[in-house]
């Protein structure tokens, strides 16, 4: 098992979730950690906890992926020596809105292609020169099942997570030559923040999403992150898919009545 001591570990997406899951883990395994999200005082506090808690060095920053200027203006800001980031765990993301495309709301699309596909983009950008530069570095990227099969009233979500796919696919291939690892940890049901996100703040709607079933944790997913990041020098983690055991793909569900 490769060390992540003294790694710099940057996350998008820490202030909850996945994001906030695999956080605590690469602390516990003595990364740097540089943890971003838009609710800057939940990542305030996490990280707060963390260095307490294992005496991690974390720097909470906000950033909204969304937008490239914040994106840029928030790496040139970090201290030289946190500039260069050993692992990139590209998390954050969402779902929102639960219908036929054909009466699909249009800020609900916006919001998922511009945080999931573009967010992710504009954060590799920034972030990976100078893994290019020194040939050395890890990119992560969060799929989903919903990446790999379309689901009812998915539709645009399902097509930003296809393009995560493609995306980490093709990251591969761009960095052959130089080093760099591309994985793509792809989960189906993970009990979180994501479905009361998706349906707007409706806590009954999204508990009845896990009914009848043990849905995966956020700790789960996290501990599939920590196992492709700590692979020997030679190894390369292309893609994890992990479901609940009553879940066999994204439309194939069984719940217990
Ligand atoms: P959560 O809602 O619990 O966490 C989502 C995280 O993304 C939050 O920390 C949120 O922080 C952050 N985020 C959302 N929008 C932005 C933005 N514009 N800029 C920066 N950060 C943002 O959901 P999950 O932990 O479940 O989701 C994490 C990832 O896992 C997502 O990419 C999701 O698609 C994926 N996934 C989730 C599954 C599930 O069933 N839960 C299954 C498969 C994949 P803040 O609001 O503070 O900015
Ligand atoms: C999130 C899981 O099944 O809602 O990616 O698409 S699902």
């Amino acid at each position: 098992m490769a060390t992540l001591e003294g790694k710099i570990v940057l996350i998008t997406g820490a202030s909850s979730g996945i994001g906030k899951s695999c956080a605590e883990k690469f602390a516990e395994l003595n990364a740097k950690l540089i943890l971003t999200a838009r609710r800057k005082d939940r990542i305030e506090n996490l990280a707060e906890e963390l260095k307490h808690k294992f005496r991690a060095e974390i720097l909470p920053l906000k950033l909204d992926v969304r937008n490239f200027e914040e994106v840029k203006s928030f790496y040139e800001s970090l201290p030289a020596e946190w500039k260069k980031i050993d692992i990139l765990v590209n998390n954050a993301g969402l779902a929102r809105g639960f219908d036929k495309f054909y009466e699909g709301k249009i800020d609900d699309w916006n919001e998922m292609i511009d945080t999931n596909i573009k967010g992710l983009l504009y954060v590799s950008r920034v972030v990976v020169p100078q893994m290019v530069e020194r040939e050395s570095g890890h990119i992560i990227n969060i799929g989903s099942t919903a990446g790999h099969e379309p689901y009812p009233m998915g539709n645009v979500y399902v097509a930003t997570k296809f393009a995560v796919k493609a995306l980490s696919q093709s990251f591969r291939i761009d960095v052959l030559e130089k080093g760099i690892k591309v994985t793509s940890i792809d989960p189906g049901m993970v009990e979180t923040e994501f479905s009361k996100v998706r349906f707007r703040g409706d806590e009954e709607r999204a508990k009845k999403v896990y009914d009848g079933l043990q849905p995966l944790s956020p700790d789960d997913v996290a501990d599939a992150v920590i196992y492709a990041a700590t692979r020997p020098k030679h190894v390369n983690i292309n893609q994890i898919i992990l479901t609940p055991l009553a879940q066999a793909s994204s439309n194939f569900v069984h719940r217990k009545k």
